[in-house]
């Protein structure tokens, strides 16, 4: 005699058209991870990995904004990515304004506001300046959030919470006994936001690699193979839909 599972029945994906637009998860944080790997497949340098990945980024804020996602987190460059060659570090360095001389309209048109985490003040000056011109062109937008992790490291972020709240608490601007969650949440990149309902890592590696340490605690995490140059809205809607299914079955319990 076989158990019955009805749930598996309905695992078929849905068809893009009758996707709901409840319960979308309010803040997205996506590891693109696969630029190089996208690359060498087709006998590419990486850079023209990173350059692929950087158009991917303007169809999933397309897909973002559409979808009425309210945060997208990107993970861009890390605290550990400065131990690649220089060579590539420099490309990656000048991204920012390359995505934003490309895109920066349209993020006006769609209402998107800039931000970044992570730690800003040890990018290369012009990096900066591309990125700082952004955020002060976006700031009165209301409608997605796109916040780029920028030379962020999780544990790097912990720790320069921890010297804050040591120099506050020496200046007595803080007391040791009313720090719990809530007063260390606001010493983090993040103050302010709320912590990502949903993860996704392409390119098959399922880890966090020193991504939102604090903030993913009760995240769910969703895992493509898909390389990120070859990330779609299809697979966005995708990861939407896994985390609407998952939202259910925990609603039935
Ligand atoms: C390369 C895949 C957009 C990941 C995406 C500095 C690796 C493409 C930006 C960007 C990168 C950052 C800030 C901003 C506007 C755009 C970006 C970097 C790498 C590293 F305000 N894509 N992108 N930044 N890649």
């Amino acid at each position: 005699m076989s158990i019955k599972l009805p749930f598996l029945k309905k695992k078929q994906k849905k068809p893009l058209n009758d996707f709901e637009l409840i319960n979308i998860p309010s803040h997205v944080a996506i590891i693109m991870d696969g630029n190089g790997r996208w690359a060498k497949k087709r006998g590419l340098p990486r850079i023209a990995g990173h350059k692929a990945g950087m158009d991917t980024v303007q169809t999933t804020v397309r897909a973002a904004v559409k979808y009425e996602v309210d945060v997208l987190t990107l993970f861009t460059f890390s605290t550990e990515n400065w131990k690649r060659p220089k060579l590539e570090v420099d490309f990656l360095m000048k991204l920012p304004k390359e995505f934003l001389h490309k895109y920066l309209p349209e993020l006006m048109e769609n209402n998107v506001r800039v931000e970044t985490i992570g730690d800003f003040d040890s990018l290369p000056a012009h990096t900066r300046e591309a990125v700082q011109h952004a955020k002060e062109q976006t700031k009165e937008n209301d409608g997605l959030l796109l916040n780029f992790a920028l030379n962020y490291g999780g544990r790097d972020e912990i720790i320069q919470a921890m010297k804050q709240i040591v120099t506050d608490v020496e200046q007595q601007q803080l007391s040791a006994e009313s720090l719990d969650e809530h007063v260390f949440a606001n010493y983090l990149y993040t103050k302010g936001l709320s912590d990502p309902d949903l993860l996704i890592r392409t390119s098959g590696e399922q880890r966090i690699s020193n991504f939102l340490l604090w903030q993913l605690a009760y995240s769910e995490f969703w895992f493509t193979e898909t390389y990120w140059p070859d990330f779609t809205e299809e697979k966005f809607v995708e990861a939407l839909q896994d985390y609407q299914l998952r939202k259910r079955r925990y609603g039935g319990l």
